[in-house]
């Protein structure tokens, strides 16, 4: 609790209070335990542990130490691996960090296109993963599933250090034994990015890459439900094909890219991996996909397009075009309005631009922490038509003039149309019977 920052207090109940009256369906989101948001807030944020468990740069770190094998050890029980690395900041230099042990400056990497579900940190053309090295990006096909015929050709072409699978938007299972094949077969390392399903391979909801990736990295902070942080995972495959994998990965964090790691936060994973070792995990990660499934199908009975039609996962991705292209922008805003958060995409073949995706991208794991479900769902679907049935006479013109100006007035509409409001009424009500865990109260 902050006793002597008003404003800032201020602000940190505001944030509650959103989150507690409106419904995260961004499908990255979740809320974590208030065990977990108690770990963050600990002592352990002033301390310095630079270095290893038994091998640290700074004196004072018995406990630190004990902390990071915790998280270590729960982390390679649960996901069945011999080694794994709990200290990158984040995905982002986890996977920067992957690349530094195992490629030299100038190879080729291989991951999805950004624009087809990737992440900005598998090759995109302005991340530094780029640059250092030559991105060569596989698709999507536009039913929403990947392109193995093109992964498997670009591959053999272009023989990639590593080929990265997994992403931000793939509403289908990923086909790691495929994957592992096309690595194997140009002798790549193949590196399983579960960022967004770890909770459902946790939870036996998803295939574990295990058994077919060398390397697997994963956020701690999506479908498992842990601090915001990230994991480096190295299995059996992958020590057998470097015996050193594991000590590079090691290096590469630090003193590679990183200094002292965040042991508050480490020690909120420890708490994530614990949670998610439980049988209720395996409930909670079973009813994200049956949740993310009912929603899926209600959605198409209200006449909304899904790429691939559906989903295996967390994750649902609307397809708006049969309105026009372009037109996320409009959808998340209005959704916002109502108190529905989910966020605008890019779908596979976009016709318009990442600022102004077709698409809508929803997911389930915030929602069903809550303790939603079905009923709850189809509830949502139909927020959701409503909503995207009442803009649609919002077309996103091409004109850069035309398109600023109608997005200020479809921003001023959504103050002054009172037809928003019975619908942000209805959403209120229903966050109210579903507790956030980490607030006490609803406001
Ligand atoms: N930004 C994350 C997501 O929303 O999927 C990926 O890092």
């Amino acid at each position: 609790m902050i006793q002597n920052d008003p404003q800032m207090a201020e602000l940190l109940q505001a944030e509650a209070d959103r989150q507690a009256n409106s419904l995260t369906l961004i499908p990255s989101e979740n809320h974590a335990s208030p065990d977990i948001l108690a770990a963050l807030s600990s002592v352990l944020s002033d301390k310095y542990a630079e270095g290893y468990p038994g091998k640290r740069y700074y004196p004072g770190n018995e406990v630190a130490d004990k902390v990071e094998n915790l998280a270590r050890d729960r982390a390679k029980a649960l996901f069945g691996v011999s080694n794994v690395n709990v200290q990158p900041y984040s995905g982002s230099p986890a996977n920067l960090a992957i690349y530094c042990a195992i490629c030299e400056p100038g190879d080729a990497i291989m991951g999805l296109n950004l624009l087809d579900g990737g992440h900005l940190t598998h090759g995109w053309k302005f991340s530094m993963t780029s640059k250092f090295w030559k991105s060569v990006p596989y698709h999507m096909k536009a039913d929403g599933t990947i392109d193995l015929d093109e992964v498997r050709r670009l591959a053999q072409e272009n023989k990639p250090k590593v080929i990265v699978c997994g992403g931000t938007a793939i509403p289908r299972a990923i086909p790691f034994a495929e994957f592992a094949r096309i690595a194997d077969e140009v002798g790549a390392y193949l590196l399983a990015d579960i960022s967004h399903i770890a909770g459902l391979v946790a939870g036996d909801q998803h295939e574990s890459p295990v058994a077919h990736a060398h390397l697997v990295m994963t956020t701690t902070h999506k479908t498992l439900r842990g601090p915001r942080g990230a994991m480096i995972m190295v299995t059996q495959k992958g020590l057998d094909k470097d015996p050193e994998l594991a000590e590079k990965i090691d290096k590469a964090i630090i003193p590679g890219l990183q200094g002292g790691p965040h042991l508050n936060n480490i020690a909120g994973i420890g708490i994530a991996l614990l949670e998610a070792s439980k049988p209720e995990f395996k409930d909670y990660a079973a009813k994200i996909v049956s949740n993310a499934k009912v929603l899926s199908q209600e959605l198409t009975t209200h006449g909304l397009k899904l790429v691939s039609g559906g989903t295996d996962n967390h994750l649902i991705l609307v397809d708006l075009t049969p309105t026009g292209p372009g037109r996320g922008l409009f959808a998340d805003l209005a959704l916002e309005r109502v108190g529905l958060i989910a966020n605008r995409n890019m779908i596979p073949g976009d016709p318009s631009t990442p600022f102004y995706p077709s698409g809508l991208r929803l997911g389930t794991p915030a929602a069903t922490t809550r303790g939603m479900g079905e009923t709850e769902m189809k509830q949502i679907a139909n927020w959701i038509s409503q909503v995207i049935d009442h803009i649609k006479d919002y077309q996103l013109p091409t004109e850069k003039e035309a398109r600023l100006a109608l997005i200020k007035q479809f921003k001023e509409s959504l103050k002054t149309d009172a037809w928003y409001d019975a619908l942000r009424s209805e959403v209120k009500e229903m966050c109210g019977k579903f507790k956030v865990p980490g607030i006490s109260q609803i406001p």
